[in-house]
Parts: structure tokens; C-alpha cells; sequence
């Protein structure tokens, strides 16, 4: 079989791949609106209900983040899942703490401005009402078993586009997340007991909505606001 086939470049292993089937213009047409569409569905959401999500769950959508690309496929990311109500009040408490700071001294008046749409203040609950936490750390260099230091390449880039993948697949599965960024957040390394080349990423509640949602009443860029084309 094609799929099998092997050879050796630069003296590595490469396996014959075949991508995903080729559609028709009219398919292709309906599928890339389809899929934009069902993106388009989804919202950062603040209000969580606390219903459980099972852990098989969780692994699946942590295992699709890892599908995405990364520097030299070094994957430089660890995803952190917590149910523990212990761990989670634990870092509610540390978020809010920092939080508190940053809203009060370190944003600038314009940042706070620029975040009045949204309706965040310091008060996160949703990080103790969403069944489950995804904290994704990013790998700056990792050490082995031997204290031997590798490095790693475009960390921000591969674990960014990770994190998306992570976003994608939670709505995929019907359920719902908030990009929280508490700033700075160190505390979650040390809670987590990461090494200390572990950086925080993204904090991802993940769960159900709650019964009754409000989001923001704002709207996406056009095509024109974010694109260019040369033809
Ligand atoms: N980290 C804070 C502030 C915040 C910043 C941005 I940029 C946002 O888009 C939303 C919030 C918080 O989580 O409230």
C-alpha cells in the first residue's frame, strides 16, 4: 500500500501521506462557509455552569491542541487540567489577588477604557464554577532527565496556534471558554508545581454555559478590516 512507503531524507524516515481528499470547487466553496460559519458561533463566555464534563472529554481536547504545528516539532507545551475544587479555588484566589492589583495600578486608564465593552472587572468566578481549568504553559527551553538544556523555537507562534486548535475543539464539543490571561501569572507555575521553564499562557475555564448567558453585544471586523489581497 502507497501509505506504507518509506524513504530516507537527510538520512531521516518519511512516510508517504496522503491529505485529505480533494472536493470540488462547489463542495470546497460549501465547506469553507460552513466552517466559517460554525466559528462564527462561537463566543468567549464569563457566565459557567458548574454541571460536570468528564475527563475523556478533556484529554480529547487537549490531545487536538497537540495536533497543531510547532518549531521543529518540538511541541514546547504542557496543558494543565484541574477539577480539584481545592487547586481551583486555590488559583481563583491568586487570579483575583493579581487581578485586583492590575485593575487598580497597572492597567492604564485607556486599557481599562478599551475593556469597558466587555464587562470584566477583578471578580473571576468562573474559576471556580467551570468543572475544569486548561492552563496552557508554554516550554522556553526544556531540560531531560540529566539537567541538559534543549531548545526550543517560535514558542509564542506554536503554543498561540495550539491554543487555538484548544478553542476550536471545545466548541466542537459543545462547550464553552474565556481566553483569561491574570497578569502577571507566575503563581500558576508554582501552584502547578511546573519547572520554572514553564510560562503561563492562556487560563481556559472550560465547561457548559450557564443556563442564562449575556455576552457583549459587539461585532467581528469585516473582511475589508483584516485582509488584503494581491491578484
Ligand atoms: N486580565 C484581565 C484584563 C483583561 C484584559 C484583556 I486585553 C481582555 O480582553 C479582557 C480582560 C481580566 O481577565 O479581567
Amino acid at each position: 500500500m502507497s501509505e506504507n512507503k518509506k524513504i530516507l531524507i537527510n538520512g531521516y524516515a518519511h512516510v508517504s501521506f496522503q491529505p485529505e481528499k480533494s472536493f470540488t470547487a462547489s463542495e470546497m466553496f460549501e465547506r469553507s462557509e460552513t466552517y466559517y460559519n460554525w466559528l462564527n458561533s462561537r463566543r468567549s463566555i464569563r457566565m459557567f455552569s458548574d454541571k460536570p464534563v468528564s475527563k475523556s472529554v478533556i484529554e480529547n481536547l487537549i490531545r487536538t491542541a497537540s495536533t497543531a504545528p510547532s518549531g521543529a516539532h518540538k511541541q514546547p507545551w504542557t496543558f494543565c487540567a484541574i477539577s480539584n475544587p481545592e487547586m481551583k479555588s486555590k488559583i481563583r484566589a491568586a487570579a483575583e489577588e493579581e487581578e485586583k492589583e492590575s485593575y487598580n495600578h497597572r492597567m492604564s486608564e485607556r486599557w481599562k477604557k478599551d475593556l469597558e465593552p466587555l464587562g470584566t472587572d477583578m471578580h473571576k468566578p468562573f474559576l471556580e464554577t467551570a468543572p475544569w481549568l486548561i492552563v496552557a504553559f508554554k516550554k522556553v527551553y526544556e531540560l531531560d532527565e540529566e539537567g541538559v538544556k534543549h531548545n526550543n523555537y517560535y514558542v509564542n507562534e506554536s503554543v498561540g496556534i495550539a491554543c487555538g486548535f484548544l478553542i476550536s475543539a471545545i466548541h466542537n464539543a459543545g462547550l464553552v471558554t474565556l481566553t483569561h490571561t491574570p497578569s502577571p501569572m507566575n503563581f500558576l507555575t508554582s501552584l502547578l508545581g511546573r519547572p520554572a521553564y514553564e510560562k503561563p499562557f492562556i487560563l481556559f475555564p472550560v465547561g457548559y454555559a450557564a443556563e442564562e448567558v449575556f455576552v457583549p453585544d459587539i461585532q467581528r471586523k469585516a473582511l475589508e478590516g483584516i485582509s488584503c489581497f494581491f491578484e
